[in-house]
């Protein structure tokens, strides 16, 4: 077989996280074409990567991020020509549908959805493509019933049949449809929207915990199908009453340019646990977080916060070349930011009003210039609620 470089293995594209599910079959790159040569690759950092394949098209759905990312594209924008419905073939799933246009899915944490697309007289016999989704990411305390709706969409030129919607969880979990989960007939573009009541038992230790949303349909000449979205559920502590320490509380996520985000040091080198006293313009702080750009570290606030305030700034290990802005996140909201900063200033005070959110997300990006020397502190970093 041709050597299935650049798409699968070249530097440019391990820089995009693409970390096949299930690995990278030989099975695989003979569907997509590899074998034909004369590829043409253009990755786009959020969307996706196109190779042609005479008259199909290849798509990748990449995420480069470490949760769950919606990704979505269209066939004409993969480069079709118009067309009533297109064939969408689903590379790993071996199983092909019909799209009216659009191609989208829910991707994995570092995961990547490939899809051959392509102009097909038989996309008729194929049943409708539907995608899951979830509007939120699942956050449950142990013992207390949380709420989640998930909706499942039609993409297909024909509609879904005799849908039925499943939501699955570890054993002892409590998860119940509080509206309808099944519908007759789902048409083009339309959806059915399902909230469920998910609870953990009391005393269910925190981490992530696997979720299985299923929905089985037929096609209008009766050809079942079925979509799985795995899902992660994390289940997570109240915040403490009070003011805390950010530096003292798990977070859900995190990520870092250089090494893990260290605690009650700076960044140090990319080892964990090699940082130094946090140290911004000559002031030495006790507690805080120390970062690289570009970082992102989330803790769980579940509504019941108000403010998340730090003293923020390049710490003094990384030079006088270092440049960032810092970010605070209020769910989807920015609630919070700095200009850019360099290792001229001295720490700088940010508070956010995050009242209502049911995440927080304190974020450095790079100042705009890349992420040399971008070693960045959360310095006394506090959580009221
Ligand atoms: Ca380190
Ligand atoms: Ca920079």
């Amino acid at each position: 077989m041709t050597r299935p470089c650049p798409f699968l293995c070249s530097s440019t594209l391990t820089g995009y996280g693409v970390r096949p599910r299930g690995g990278a079959h030989a099975d695989v790159l003979v569907e997509l074409g590899f074998e034909a040569g004369g590829l043409l690759l253009q990755p786009d950092r959020d969307v996706a990567g196109l190779v042609a394949l005479g008259a199909g098209r290849a798509v990748a759905l990449f995420n480069e991020t470490g949760s769950a990312q919606r990704i979505t594209t269209t066939a004409r924008a993969a480069g079709l020509p118009g067309a009533d419905a297109y064939a969408v073939r689903d590379l790993w799933q071996h199983t092909t549908t019909n799209t009216a246009g659009t191609l989208s899915a829910t991707v994995p944490a570092h995961g990547t959805v490939l899809l051959r697309v392509s102009v097909d007289d038989k996309w008729a016999s194929y049943p409708p493509a539907v995608e899951a989704t979830l509007d939120v990411n699942p956050l449950l305390e142990a013992g207390r019933t949380a709420k989640l709706t998930t909706t499942v969409t039609d993409l297909g030129r024909t509609p879904a049949r005799d849908l039925s919607v499943k939501l699955t969880g570890p054993a002892g979990w409590r998860i119940k449809a509080a509206t309808p989960r099944a519908a007759k007939a789902v048409p083009t573009g339309t959806s059915l929207a399902t909230t469920w009541r998910l609870t953990a038992p009391a005393g269910t230790p925190t981490g992530a915990y696997p979720l299985t949303l299923t929905a089985d349909y037929r096609s209008p000449q009766g050809v079942a199908a079925r979509s799985v979205l795995p899902v992660r559920a994390h289940v997570v502590t109240a915040p403490p009453a009070g003011t805390s320490y950010l530096s003292d509380r798990p977070w859900l996520a995190a990520t870092n340019g250089w090494g893990p985000v260290e605690r009650d040091t700076s960044n140090g080198e990319s080892g964990a646990g090699d940082g130094r006293p946090l140290t911004i313009g000559g002031t030495v702080f006790a507690k805080g977080l120390g970062a690289h750009a570009q970082s992102d570290v989330e803790f769980y606030t579940g509504g019941a916060c108000t403010t998340v305030s730090a003293m923020v700034g390049l710490d003094d290990e990384s030079g006088t070349r270092g440049s960032v802005a810092f970010e605070i996140w209020a769910d989807g909201r920015k609630a919070a930011s700095t200009d850019v900063l360099t290792n001229a200033a001295p720490a700088q005070a940010l508070t956010a009003d995050v009242t209502g959110a049911r995440t927080v997300r304190l974020v450095i990006t790079d100042g705009g210039d890349g992420i040399d020397y971008d070693h960045a502190d959360w310095a006394d970093a506090k959580l009221s609620c």
